[in-house]
């Protein structure tokens, strides 16, 4: 095993992966990406690789990672290069993906970094940075005082480390040189993202440089995104794996699914890659796909997560397998569709059953545990936005009902049998203080529902509604996970 080669250049690959379709030095680079997580390297340069491969041109992608430093080690001795595993009951395809030029751990380089983004040949800077790193108050459209990084940021512009600080930045440098702006990707799972990390943008300028906040306002292009592809996180089979159809070390391999969709605005002032030669749909208004996908896909993932996690069941596809329980998830996803408007092109009852197929997947390991994380930035979009909507038509809420339930029983910290789990939520310690002490669960779920921000008033002020959360929730808690959802079950 240690005598082979790690992977570093095309020439290398020694097995049945397939190739990028270009020689990736050829082509420089045009855009930078914040937070070269799995899911970037599953997706976005996925889609990246099959437009150089198709169409060519100086799009290369420069990953930044804001915080750690292994995705820089594993990548940079690779120049970039790694493998990407699709997974599915037929078995498993291997790519070697080209189009990563090199990862800055901005940490450790923080001048590279803003080198970069100041970089004339700049002019998309993307992110896939997780709900929980803008630090942007969705109510107000505003930054979010409270949040660390923008705290730290509005103290200390000129040595930003935070999402907003560092875009503000490198704007503010790029329009003092006369350098045109580079448009503003957002990648992550939230609704009408161009606009939510625009706002953030803009006010978190005006604090300090109102005509910055004018000129951004004015210039700069933040089209929204709407991305899907089921990425769970690498494990040592992936590396395996990888070494196995690659001939050589990588340590930057990742797994994913077949399936991917990419819906993007199109509006790129300083060009971009032919996404598109990849499969990606360009469109006018993005919000309802992203709506479609947050609410189906992402709502009923939350779901069988919390319900998941807490019954044992270690991967979404035990959840809607034979041991499973497919019904809820049918019944989740259906619903969530009645809260869609007709958006032309889409069967919903198909969409929904490619979710089902796709959780469904044998081959890929994605844990419950996984997407439990950081609930109180995911459950607004995903289930409680279209809560109020059902209220407002006086339509059947039981189903999330039962997922708000799953959620805050998943608050208390212990399973059934008393083993302590952390929450890896952003807000743990304000859940902690909220339900300290508090026994009952009608009380519980009044307390959860009163943490300020998150539930909507119009939940908050529905006695039929905290009724609905909280029989369930008591349910739980007294005769445990398992038989609250057969009991659910046989609603
Ligand atoms: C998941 C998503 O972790 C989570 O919260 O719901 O990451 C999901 O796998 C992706 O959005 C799929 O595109």
């Amino acid at each position: 095993m240690t005598d082979r080669k790690r992977l570093s250049s095309l020439a290398d690959i020694a097995g049945s992966a397939s190739r990028p379709g270009y020689e990736p030095g050829r082509h420089g680079r045009g855009i930078v990406h914040l937070g070269v997580g799995a899911f970037h390297r599953a997706h976005q340069a996925d889609y990246t690789d099959a437009a150089l491969a198709a169409r060519g041109g100086d799009w290369r992608v420069v990953g930044v990672s804001l915080r750690g430093h292994d995705v820089a080690d594993a990548l940079n001795p690779q120049n970039g290069l790694y493998t990407l595993i699709e997974r599915d009951a037929a078995g498993a395809r291997a790519r070697v993906i080209g189009s990563v030029e090199r990862v800055i751990a901005a940490s450790r380089e923080p001048a590279a970094l803003m080198q970069a983004l100041v970089d004339p040949a700049t002019r998309i800077v993307s992110m896939t940075v997780t709900e929980k790193a803008y630090g942007i108050d969705r109510a107000r459209m505003t930054v979010a005082l409270n949040h660390s990084a923008v705290a730290a940021d509005l103290a200390k512009p000129a040595q930003p480390s935070g999402v907003l600080g560092v875009l503000t930045e490198a704007l503010k440098r790029r329009r003092a040189s006369g350098t045109a702006p580079f448009t503003v990707l957002c990648c992550d799972n939230l609704p009408d993202n161009g606009a939510f990390v625009r706002a953030g943008v803009i006010d978190f300028a005006r604090r300090s440089d109102p005509a910055l906040a004018d000129w951004i306002a004015a210039d700069v292009a933040f089209p929204s995104s709407m991305v899907d592809r089921i990425t769970p996180a690498a494990t040592q089979r992936t590396l395996d794996d990888a070494q196995q159809m690659t001939g050589c070390v990588d340590h930057a391999a990742i797994e994913t699914e077949p399936f991917r969709q990419w819906v993007i605005e199109d509006r790129f002032p300083g060009g971009r890659p032919a996404w598109e030669t990849g499969g990606a749909l360009f469109v006018d208004d993005v919000r309802p796909y992203e709506t479609m996908k947050l609410r189906m896909l992402n709502g009923s993932h939350s779901m069988l997560a919390y319900a998941g996690f807490l019954t044992g069941r270690r991967y979404v596809r035990d959840t809607v397998g034979p041991a499973g329980f497919r019904p809820l998830v049918m019944r989740h996803l259906s619903t969530a569709a009645s809260t869609l408007r007709p958006l032309p092109g889409i069967e919903l009852d198909a969409y929904a059953a490619d979710i089902l197929a796709r959780f469904a997947n044998p081959a890929i390991a994605h844990e419950t545990r996984q997407i439990s994380m950081d609930g109180t930035e995911k459950l607004p979009q995903r289930l409680l936005a279209p809560a109020v909507e059902l209220l407002a038509k006086s339509a059947d809420t039981e189903p999330i009902a039962f997922a708000v339930a799953a959620w805050m029983r998943y608050c208390l910290g212990r399973l059934d049998d008393g083993t302590a789990y952390a929450l890896n939520d952003p807000r743990e310690t304000d859940i902690a203080k909220a339900i300290s002490g508090v026994r009952s669960p009608s009380d519980l779920a009044r307390a959860l529902h009163a943490l300020p921000g998150l539930f909507p008033d119009r939940l908050r002020s529905d006695p039929k509604w905290l009724d609905a959360v909280s029989s369930r929730l008591g349910r739980m808690m007294t005769d445990g996970m398992e038989a609250a959802v057969a009991s659910e079950l046989a609603h």
